[in-house]
């Protein structure tokens, strides 16, 4: 059964999140994502809308918790099913616009953040929550928060693992366009068709040109090592297993800092 509806219509190709309670990431969603994408590669589209469901109360929950590894191995590595699909989003040739209603959470917010433009309804919000589960976010997914919106913004919204509402984001640059829920989808179609409109070949070598240029942050090896032995420290320790444990018993997680 699958876990996404697609539908191709006048060069914009759709591929709507539906996997059942919470559209939490799971390996199986996210590579039926990833293969819709590569298919609308061959369908000579212009743009494509990532979106849930209509109505949904919650646009994503973010990764599948029962996916996050305990067993001492790093649950968020390059080749971790999310990580692959954000850089499937960032290289794909066409401009992908996330069309969100509902609640965002976790790894869904990069997800989201990965997508070329964001279309929100008035009541939606983000959380970045890895500190609220004890785990150790991914240093290209860090790095790609970062590039999204000023520091203070983005720490407040991993320190807090607060859900911050989209008009917040939209006025810190993160997010294009808040519009009232009834017209979500025709003012992101409106957006879709000037873009349908316009040149896909200077489009595609505008987006691919962009994400070139912003990726240009030298990190030394020596660096990139010292972040990875911290991120180990993280999933290595109590801490993290207290974060998953908590979650699956519904209750508030007791951090020790260890
Ligand atoms: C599996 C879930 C999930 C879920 N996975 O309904 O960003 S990082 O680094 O943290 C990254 C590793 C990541 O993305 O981690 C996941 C981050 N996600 C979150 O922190 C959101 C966790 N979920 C929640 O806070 C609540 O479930 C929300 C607010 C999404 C919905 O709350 P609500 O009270 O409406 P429940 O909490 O009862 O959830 C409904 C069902 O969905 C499951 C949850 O376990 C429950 O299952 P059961 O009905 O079988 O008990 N569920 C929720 N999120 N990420 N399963
Ligand atoms: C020569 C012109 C021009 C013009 N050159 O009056 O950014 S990049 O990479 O694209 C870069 C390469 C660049 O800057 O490319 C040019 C980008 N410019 C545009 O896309 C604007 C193109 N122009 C228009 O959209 C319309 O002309 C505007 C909206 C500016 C004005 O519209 P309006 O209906 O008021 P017309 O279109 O009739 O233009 C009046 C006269 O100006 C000429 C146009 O050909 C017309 O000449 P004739 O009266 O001889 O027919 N014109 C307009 N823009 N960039 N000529």
């Amino acid at each position: 059964m699958s876990v996404i509806i697609t539908e191709v219509k006048d060069a914009i190709g759709t591929i709507t999140l539906d996997r059942p309670k919470v559209n939490a990431l799971s390996g199986e969603l996210v590579n039926e994502i990833i293969l819709a994408l590569d298919a609308m590669k061959t369908q000579n589209l212009r743009v494509i809308i990532l979106r849930a469901k209509p109505g949904v109360k919650i646009f994503s929950a973010g990764h599948e918790v029962h996916e996050l590894p305990t067993n001492g191995r790093d649950p968020l590595t390059y080749n971790d099913p999310l990580r692959q699909l954000v850089r499937a989003i960032q290289l794909h040739p066409c401009p992908v616009i996330a069309m969100i209603e509902g609640s965002v959470w976790g790894g869904a917010c990069e997800l989201v953040m990965s997508c070329d433009l964001i279309v929100a309804a008035e009541e939606t919000t983000f959380a970045i929550t890895p500190a609220k589960l004890g785990v150790p976010y991914n240093i290209a997914g860090t790095l790609n928060l970062m590039k999204t919106a000023d520091l203070p913004f983005i720490k407040e919204m991993l320190f807090t693992a607060r859900p911050v509402a989209a008009r917040r984001l939209m006025e810190s640059g993160v997010i294009n366009h808040v519009v009232a829920r009834e017209e979500l989808e025709s003012f992101t179609l409106t957006m879709a068709n000037q873009i349908v409109a316009s040149s896909p070949l200077v489009i595609r070598i505008l987006k691919e040109e962009m994400r070139v240029l912003a990726s240009a942050h030298p990190i030394i090896p020596e660096a990139f090592e010292r972040i990875q032995s911290l991120r180990r420290t993280i999933y290595d320790s109590e801490d993290y297993q207290e974060g998953i444990r908590a979650f699956f018993e519904k209750r508030k997680p007791q951090f020790k800092g260890c």
